[in-house]
């Protein structure tokens, strides 16, 4: 798919105008251009039976994109593969030698295997790449041979469980009383959100492990290294989730009026799980009912290790790997319209001001707000810094909410990294992004992504480099598009075999409502429970919001509203 102009899709969604046409882009890769063998964007015309293609031509990006800067297919790595029988027609006695038997032309049960890795060059005009051979075994990426083979002494077949997930048995498993299941979520009365086609309506105010049982799926269709369209059944999908906290709760139990209230957090999540080789990446967006939207990438699955040699540059976690360093570090393009497409970029910095009063005294100095809107591209950027802590918003200058400031969503940050290698570093002509916190340009069709499908195979020469769309245009009171980056740094253990964890790897940000309400929107659902003390009667009561009682299937274990009005104090009132 291509999408439409911004322009277009709003004047269909927000203007009643008719629906832009379906657009569709193809990437041809032609070995025999009369300008060159090269990889060619274009929109085909018409969908979906094409008859001619119109190259598709970015300003940013370079025009012409080489033929070896096309991503591997089935057919390369077949040819791969035969070009490493051939090479191993030699290696293989060596190899087997000093690997209990492992080789990789006639192996049966002790086989070796290769597996990608990137670049696949550095410059345009440049395809050669390392290929990493492991053993063939279940987790084969905590497996690495090595490229200097040592002989260090055998290994057993044995040795070979700590890659995979199968339960260990040789210890006292920890298991619950009497063997019972954890909790599971359900949902008493029904879906609460609907979907039509691809649209998902939530609240509106009126089977697995993925993805709870009683999520909905979808599934996703790609036309990449073949000629029929291919189908991931079941790959994204949505479901609402208590997330076992309060989003809002006080107790006021000493003083009068007694009350306790609470807002439960129920959000609505949407999300897709791709498995890029040996790691598999979760990507999560969470509604919450206050408005505020979290993003978030969970990294899961196997390390790609090497061999471990010596200590600084990593821990051992298995008999020969070792875990390397390594960062993740994603980049999201946010556009958010606030309140129409006239937008700018408000800094709000926290200063510490000492007044004349704490001199000699050791006083802490008062905490204030510095707010200034940046007028162009090149002052919109963020790079965090904790002595000088910002919240950057996208806000609409002309639309105040009722307390009289412009309504804006932050981009509160989760996690992030600094590139630690230097600016000249061969990397940084293509994951340059990783500089920019957040970094708001101009909307422009023009600028559709910070990288291309092309740039993993020529990082020194990219056919976008991010950093020439921040260019000085103006985004005061324009539509402007936020470029976030997040990460985290991995430092590899013990605990990563056979799988890394998700609970320390979450890479991501949140964008909250900065004055864009008049108040807390939770609190136009119904989603909040009030028990109030009566002062006459002292009795506590429950508040009606107006939702549906729980059905009798739901358990009574746990905190109820009838239990929580039992634990208010005695009548007896000890406080004025
Ligand atoms: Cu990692």
């Amino acid at each position: 798919m291509l999408p439409p102009a911004k322009a277009d899709m709003l004047a269909h969604i927000d203007g009643g105008g008719p629906a832009p046409p379906r657009r569709a882009q193809a990437i041809m890769f032609l070995f025999n251009h009369t300008d060159g063998p090269q990889c060619l964007r274009a929109e085909v015309v018409p969908p979906p039976s094409p008859t001619y293609y119109k190259p598709i031509n970015y300003t940013k990006h370079t025009p012409h994109i080489h033929i070896h800067s096309r991503p591997g297919s089935t057919q390369e790595y077949n040819g791969v593969d035969a070009l490493l029988s051939e090479a191993f027609k030699v290696l293989d006695p060596i190899v087997a030698e000093v690997n209990g038997g492992y080789r990789f032309n006639d192996c049966e049960d002790k086989c070796l295997t290769w597996y990608d890795s990137s670049p696949r060059g550095m410059v345009r005009a440049e395809r050669k790449c390392w290929f990493a051979i492991q053993r063939k075994v279940e987790g084969l990426y905590l497996h690495p041979l090595g490229l200097e083979v040592r002989v260090r002494g055998g290994v057993t077949e044995e040795d070979y469980r700590f890659s995979t997930f199968n339960p260990r048995t040789d210890t006292e498993p920890h298991l619950p009383p009497g063997g019972r299941p954890g909790p599971r979520q359900y949902e008493p009365a029904g879906k609460r959100y609907d979907v039509n086609g691809k649209h998902v309506s939530w609240l509106l105010l009126v089977p697995g492990s993925d993805c709870p049982d009683t999520a909905t799926y979808f599934d996703f269709s790609h036309l990449w290294d073949g000629h029929e369209v291919q189908i991931n059944e079941n790959s994204v999908c949505v479901f609402e989730m208590d997330m076992g906290l309060p989003l809002r709760r006080h107790h006021q139990h000493h003083t009068r009026p007694k009350f306790a209230a609470s807002i439960k957090t129920y959000a609505l999540v949407v999300r897709s799980i791709s498995t890029v080789y040996n790691y598999d990446y979760q990507w999560d967006h969470v509604f919450y009912t206050d408005g505020t939207i979290e993003v978030k990438v969970q990294a899961f699955g196997y390390l790609q290790t090497v061999r471990y040699e010596v200590d600084p540059y990593s821990y051992k976690l298995s008999p020969d790997a070792a875990g390397t360093l390594h960062d993740h570090v994603v980049h999201w393009k946010v556009d958010l319209d606030i309140a129409g497409q006239s937008n700018s970029v408000m800094r709000s910095t926290i200063v510490v001001r000492t007044y004349v009063w704490d001199v000699g005294m050791k006083g802490i100095g008062g905490k204030r707000l510095v707010r200034s809107m940046a007028e162009t591209e090149h002052n919109a950027t963020l790079f965090i810094n904790p002595n000088t802590p910002t919240r950057m918003a996208v806000v609409n200058e002309d639309a105040l909410n009722a307390r009289g400031n412009p309504r804006g969503y932050c981009i509160d940050h989760k996690t992030f990294t600094y590139p630690l290698i230097p600016d000249d570093a061969w990397i940084m002509e293509t994951a340059n992004f990783m500089k920019y916190h957040v970094a708001v340009t101009a909307h422009k069709d023009d600028e559709p992504t910070s990288t291309t499908i092309f740039d993993q195979a020529t990082p020194k020469e990219p056919v976008v480099r991010f950093e020439d769309y921040i260019d000085g245009d103006s985004v005061r009171r324009q539509d402007v598009v936020a470029w976030v980056s997040a990460g985290t740094w991995h430092i590899p253990v013990a605990e990563d075999a056979p799988n890394t964890p998700s609970t320390a790897h979450a890479v991501g940000f949140v964008l909250r409502p900065f004055n864009y309400f008049d108040e807390d929107a939770a609190l136009h659902t119904r989603e909040v429970t009030i028990i109030r003390n009566d002062f006459e009667t002292m009795e506590a009561a429950v508040v009606d919001t107006g939702m549906m009682a729980p059905r009798d299937c739901v358990p009574h274990a746990g905190l109820t509203a009838h239990a929580a009005v039992d634990s208010f104090d005695s009548p007896t009132d000890d406080y004025k």
